[in-house]
């Protein structure tokens, strides 16, 4: 054992520090097995101090770290790909307080999943604004540190709204705390913020301190069949001029849904085919439910109305993202345009997919005009395709990374979003805070 990791074996004890590279194989390829690398060990620490400790040790060796929650991250951000590197798994920091339900809020630590903590606030009558497929997995860290998006975006917007404060250990293992779930705090830099989205490049986040909502009354879905993108996008500006309580509006095509009913087995969901669905998740009275499905074209539709059936309509879209995996490894480009943009940048990238000779599955967010391009067939370190669409996306006026972050994937490219300007600013803030670059190297900004 080294040095290092003899250190780490007494802050955490030898059960809490992996080097078995059958054992860290789950901490160092991603999501996607797109990008992966070697650890030099894995250390699990169980709290805030431990976190510190960590860090300090780390920085004392000169040694890299890569903090990890889900390992569900799809940029590449969450795992080391030189060797060399110490992945710090936040999974142990399973603090979970007892609901506030006097401010609405919660205390959460890092590896708490998205899951434990809906069904948390589920207990006491509220609910958690984000919510996204990965929830068994996505822990409440990294969806902070990614300042995940997910299903619900368009209604409780992402999960740097849902933050009312965090503690975070800094790169030298000081620990800035704010869980004081003040919410008139107006008290200079919203540093809580910043972390939300720094993708593990500015500290572990330990704790966070989150608002909840109401919880929803029961729920309508319904699955629209449409000609293309363009009608998908006035449909659900229709839907969500009529239903006030819209939580989502989500688009998947035909190839997206052979791919799934191919991996799944599911049946076709509606009575014909269609080229493009826009799935809609909405709280609404019986009155609204009604008005809604007589718009002529929801005649084309499916509307389930409980639990199981709504769960039924959701699959279709949900599980895109395991029906693509499963069919090969693919090049995610998460982008997000103006609605306006959205047909003609689609009708555009079927001729760069073509000239690729790949073929792309799209779907996404479309209330918040967010596409999730899957691209299969290139070799998984060929980045042309990558570059082609995602600067297709900017020409747009669209955006590089519309939820899931820059990683690894994007670093290159973090120009074609972000100024020459905003880059030095964002370049000088990693710098004081991390001035010996140890963590996260090579995640948002490419390594010099
Ligand atoms: P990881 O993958 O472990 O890490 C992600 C990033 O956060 C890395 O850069 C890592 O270094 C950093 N990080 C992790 N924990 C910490 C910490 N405690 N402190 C500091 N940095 C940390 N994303 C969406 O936005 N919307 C979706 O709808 C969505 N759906 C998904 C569906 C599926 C099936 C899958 C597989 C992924 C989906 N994702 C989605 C992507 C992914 O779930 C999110 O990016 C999520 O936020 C990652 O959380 P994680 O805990 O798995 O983080
Ligand atoms: C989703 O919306 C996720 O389902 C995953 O963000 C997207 O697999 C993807 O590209
Ligand atoms: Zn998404």
């Amino acid at each position: 054992m080294d040095a290092l990791a003899a250190e780490l074996t007494e802050v955490t004890g030898p059960e809490h520090v992996l080097t078995d590279p059958d054992v860290t194989a789950g901490y160092t390829t991603d999501w996607t097995r797109r990008f992966s690398g070697q650890a030099r060990c894995v250390v699990r620490p169980a709290d805030t101090g431990e976190v510190a400790a960590v860090l300090l040790a780390c920085g004392r060796h000169g040694v890299p770290v890569v903090p990890q929650g889900g390992n569900t991250g799809l940029v590449g951000g969450g795992v080391p790909v030189a060797t060399g590197a110490v992945v710090l798994s936040a999974r142990r920091l399973r603090r979970l307080d007892p609901v506030d339900t006097l401010s609405g809020q919660v205390t959460a630590g890092a590896g708490v999943t998205i899951a434990e903590l809906r069904a948390h606030a589920a207990g006491a009558g509220l609910e958690y604004g984000v919510d996204l497929a990965a929830r068994e997995s996505a822990t409440v860290g990294g969806t902070i540190a990614t300042n995940a998006g997910g299903i619900q975006t368009i209604r409780y917007g992402p999960t740097r709204a849902q933050l009312l404060g965090l503690e975070a250990v800094l790169a030298d293992g000081r620990v800035i705390s704010r869980l004081g779930g003040i919410q008139a705090d107006n008290t200079g830099y919203d540093l809580t913020g910043l972390l939300a989205g720094s993708e593990g490049t500015l500290g572990v986040i330990t704790t966070a301190r989150l608002r909840l909502w109401p919880a929803a009354p029961p729920t309508l879905t319904m699955l629209a069949g449409v000609p293309d993108i363009e009608a998908a996008a006035v449909l659900q500006a229709e839907i969500r001029a009529l239903l006030p309580g819209v939580r989502a509006a989500e688009y998947f095509e035909a190839p997206g849904l052979a791919l799934v009913r191919a991996h799944t087995g599911l049946p076709a969901p509606l009575g014909r085919e269609y080229p493009a669905y826009l799935l809609v998740d909405a709280a609404a009275t019986e009155d609204e439910t009604e008005r809604a499905v007589v718009l002529a074209p929801l005649q084309d539709a499916a509307v389930a109305m409980d639990t199981q059936a709504r769960a039924g309509l959701w699959a279709y879209r949900e599980r895109h993202t395991e029906s693509i995996s499963a069919a090969g490894i693919p090049h995610k480009l998460d982008v997000a345009l103006p609605l306006g943009r959205l047909a003609a940048f689609r009708a555009e990238l079927d001729e760069v997919i073509a000239k690729a000779d790949a073929r792309a599955i799209v779907f996404g967010h479309i209330g918040a005009g967010n596409l999730h391009v899957n691209v299969l067939g290139p070799a998984p370190d060929d980045d042309a395709v990558d570059d082609a669409v995602l600067r297709l996306a900017a020409g747009h006026g669209g955006t590089i990374s519309a939820e899931h972050g820059i990683g690894r994937a994007k670093a290159a490219v973090l120009h074609l979003s972000r100024s020459a300007a905003e880059i030095e600013a964002m370049r000088a803030v990693k710098a004081a805070l991390d001035p010996a670059g140890l963590l996260n190297p090579g995640v948002l900004f490419a390594s010099p």
